[in-house]
């Protein structure tokens, strides 16, 4: 199989230690994120060669972030730096209710990014090629990236697509997302969205299949139902498979993990239900750390962890 590769824009992120204020605290802690990286580096995590193509400033937070997805294992050698645009930056707000995220990604370096990103050599080569509904928000170059992507009919593409839906509210005018998000999502070969993310936009009722019934093209779509459990339609049939227990510490990064997890699977050429699984695991990672990225089970627990009976699982 050739490389996976993930387009999308890598923010720098700054953060107060999670009992300060983002007021009041004197040191912010540094780090990076960025929903196509973070599957990027799962991937390598996991063994699985992988590019990540986007833009940073030619600013010492783009060459941090650039070092910190390069040091995963994720071949950067695609990442341009624009010398007229600034990294993009992401600052977390801890608050009662969760993290609050504010963006400073207007005009950033990867806002630029346009469909001249699908021209990269890299790309000839792949298997499969995944972006997220965070891009076509960011720009209307991104958006068209994004939409020449996924123009071509599944058939006729020299790798799958796979799309998680990742709604941001914050990047969309009220009201805007959801019509678009439904229309990339029903093109892609893979699809991954959550079921409260579906009904939020879609009003896609309380069950995964309501799901399907919005998007019935992609030849696999998995609908990810929080800490409970994850189903995947396809050709054949659908599959669900309940959660691992774990406990969390913060979720953001959790989604992407498992879009990396269960790449790996199908890349693998492991079942369905084996994939949703390594799905789960990889998703277990981040929910552990503050980050987005959490370091994954050695191999011999992965492998435990497949091969457990499911009334182990949940
Ligand atoms: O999926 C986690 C991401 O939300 C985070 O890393 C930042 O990519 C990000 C975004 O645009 O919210």
């Amino acid at each position: 199989e050739g490389p996976v590769v993930c387009v999308g824009e890598t923010m720098a992120a700054l953060a107060p230690a999670p009992a300060e204020s983002l007021e009041s605290a004197e040191d912010l802690r540094v780090s990076v994120a960025g929903a196509e990286s973070n599957v990027a580096m799962y991937l390598a995590d996991l063994g699985v060669p992988v590019s990540w193509l986007s833009a940073l400033g030619d600013d010492a937070l783009g060459r941090r972030v650039r070092a910190a997805v390069g040091a995963a294992g994720v071949d950067v050698g695609g990442v341009r730096h624009d010398p007229a645009r600034p990294t993009g930056l992401l600052v977390k707000e801890p608050a009662a209710t969760g993290t609050r995220v504010h963006y400073y990604r207007g005009g950033s370096a990867a806002s630029a990014l346009g469909p001249e990103m699908l021209e990269d050599d890299r790309l000839r080569s792949a298997s499969v090629l995944h972006l997220t509904g965070i891009t076509p928000a960011l720009s209307p170059s991104c958006r068209s990236l994004v939409e020449e992507a996924l123009a071509t009919p599944p058939d006729e593409r020299p790798y799958a697509v796979s799309f998680d839906v990742n709604h941001r509210r914050a990047l969309w005018p009220p009201g805007t997302a959801a019509p678009v998000l439904r229309e990339l999502a029903d093109r892609a070969d893979l699809v991954l969205v959550g079921l409260d993310e579906a009904q939020d936009l879609w009003d896609a009722g309380l069950e995964p299949d309501g799901v399907r019934r919005l998007l019935p093209r992609p030849r696999l779509l998995v609908v990810k139902d929080g800490g409970r459990s994850a189903t995947v339609f396809g050709d054949e049939g659908s599959w669900t498979v309940p959660a691992l227990r774990t406990d969390v510490v913060e979720p953001v990064g959790a989604g992407d993990a498992f879009a990396a997890g269960f790449l790996t699977g199908l890349l693998r050429g492991d079942g369905m239900e084996r994939a949703l699984r390594l799905g789960h695991i990889t998703a277990g990672s981040a929910l552990q750390v503050t980050g987005d990225h959490g370091p994954l089970p050695d191999k011999a627990r992965i492998e435990e962890l497949l091969g457990l009976p499911a009334s182990d699982w949940a």
